[in-house]
C-alpha cells in the first residue's frame, strides 16, 4: 500500500490536556518503520498546524471550542481527501476523536456509501443538546450523521457525512441517555461488550464483514479510539472505561480486517502520553497498525 500519514496534534475537543501530544508518540513509537517494514510505501505528511492556544479559545453554550475543533476538521477533511484523490490510504493520528468529523468530512468527497467501524468505548453520538460535558469528542459520529451544530455538520462540504445504517460501534460499555436513543432512532448497528463476550470477537468481526457486505458499501473506515480497549492495556486515554477489549482481542479484529482486505482509511485516536505509563497506549496503538496492515508471525 501507498500509506500517507498525518497527525492532528489537537487536544481541545476534551478536557484533558496532552491528547495533543499523540501524534508524536505513535511515531516515537515507530509507526513509520512498523508500515515500512510491511514493505508499504509510507509518506508521513506531519501534522496539521493547530493554531489555538488554550488561555484564548472560544466558548459557545454546550460545545467547548467550536471554533478551533471547526479549523482543525476543516484542515483535515481537506488534507485526508487529497491522500485518496492520489490514491494513497489515509492513517490519521490523533489527538481527540473530535478530528473523525474531518476524517469522514474528507472522506465523503470520495465516498457515497462509506462503512465505519467505530471501535470505541463510547458511541461518541451526542450533541449539544444530549451532552453532559460540553466535548466535542463526544459528538463526532452524530455530526458526521448531520446531527448536531451546524458549523460542526458543514465542515468541509455541507451536510450529511456518512449514512448511520452503514455505522458499526463495537466496544461499547459508557452510552448517554441521549445517545442510547439517538442509536435505536438512526438505526446504528452495535456490539457493545456484553456480544463481544457471548459471541467472541470473531463472529463479532464476521458479522460486521457480512452487514457491510449487505449494505453494499465501497469503503470502509476504521476509527480507533484507544479507550476501546481495556484500561489495563491502553491507560494513557482521557476517558477510560474498564471492562474493555482485550489486546487480544484487537490483535485479532485488525488481523480479521486485514484477512479481509475492506480498510480502506484508518484513523488512531485518544492517545494521551501525559496520562501513560512509558508510552505503553502508543506502543499497542502502534502494534494494532502492524496488525492491521498485514503482520504475521509467521
Ligand atoms: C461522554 C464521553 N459520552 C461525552 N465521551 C467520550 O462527554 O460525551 N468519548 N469519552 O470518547
Ligand atoms: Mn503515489
Ligand atoms: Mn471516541
Ligand atoms: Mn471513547
Amino acid at each position: 500500500l501507498d500509506i500517507s500519514m498525518i497527525g492532528v496534534p489537537i487536544d481541545l475537543g476534551q478536557s484533558r490536556r496532552g491528547v495533543d501530544m499523540g501524534p508524536s508518540a505513535m511515531r516515537y513509537a515507530g509507526a513509520v518503520e512498523r508500515l515500512r517494514a510491511l514493505g508499504h510505501q509510507v509518506m508521513d505528511q506531519g501534522n496539521i498546524v493547530i493554531s489555538a492556544v488554550h488561555e484564548k479559545t472560544s466558548s459557545e453554550a454546550g460545545l467547548k471550542n467550536l471554533e478551533e475543533v471547526t479549523a482543525a476538521t476543516v484542515k483535515l477533511a481537506e488534507a485526508v481527501s487529497n491522500i485518496v484523490a492520489d490514491n494513497h490510504f489515509p492513517l490519521v493520528l490523533g489527538g481527540d476523536h473530535s478530528i473523525a468529523i474531518g476524517t469522514l468530512a474528507g472522506l465523503a468527497d470520495h465516498y457515497k456509501n462509506l462503512g465505519v467501524i467505530w471501535y470505541d468505548a463510547h458511541a461518541d453520538m451526542n450533541t449539544r443538546e444530549t451532552s453532559p460535558s460540553g466535548n466535542i469528542h463526544g459528538m463526532p459520529l452524530a455530526v458526521s450523521m448531520g446531527l448536531g451544530h451546524e458549523r460542526l455538520v458543514n465542515v468541509h462540504r455541507d451536510g450529511v457525512k456518512i449514512d448511520p445504517r452503514n455505522v458499526v460501534i463495537i466496544g461499547a460499555r459508557a452510552l448517554d441517555p441521549g445517545e442510547r436513543k439517538l442509536i435505536k432512532e438512526q438505526g446504528v448497528k452495535v456490539f457493545t461488550m456484553h456480544e463481544i463476550d457471548r459471541y467472541g470477537m470473531s463472529a463479532v468481526i464476521q458479522q460486521t464483514l457480512e452487514y457491510f457486505s449487505t449494505r453494499q458499501v465501497d469503503g470502509v473506515h476504521l476509527s480507533l479510539d484507544l479507550d476501546g480497549l481495556d484500561p489495563l492495556y491502553t491507560p494513557g486515554v482521557g476517558t477510560p472505561v474498564p471492562g474493555g477489549i482485550t489486546y487480544r482481542e484487537s490483535h485479532l479484529a485488525m488481523e480479521l480486517l486485514e484477512d479481509a482486505k475492506v480498510i480502506t482509511s484508518a484513523e488512531f485516536v485518544e492517545v494521551n502520553p501525559v496520562l501513560d505509563e512509558y508510552n505503553k497506549t502508543a506502543d499497542v496503538a502502534v502494534a494494532l497498525m502492524g496488525s492491521l496492515f498485514g503482520e504475521k508471525l509467521l
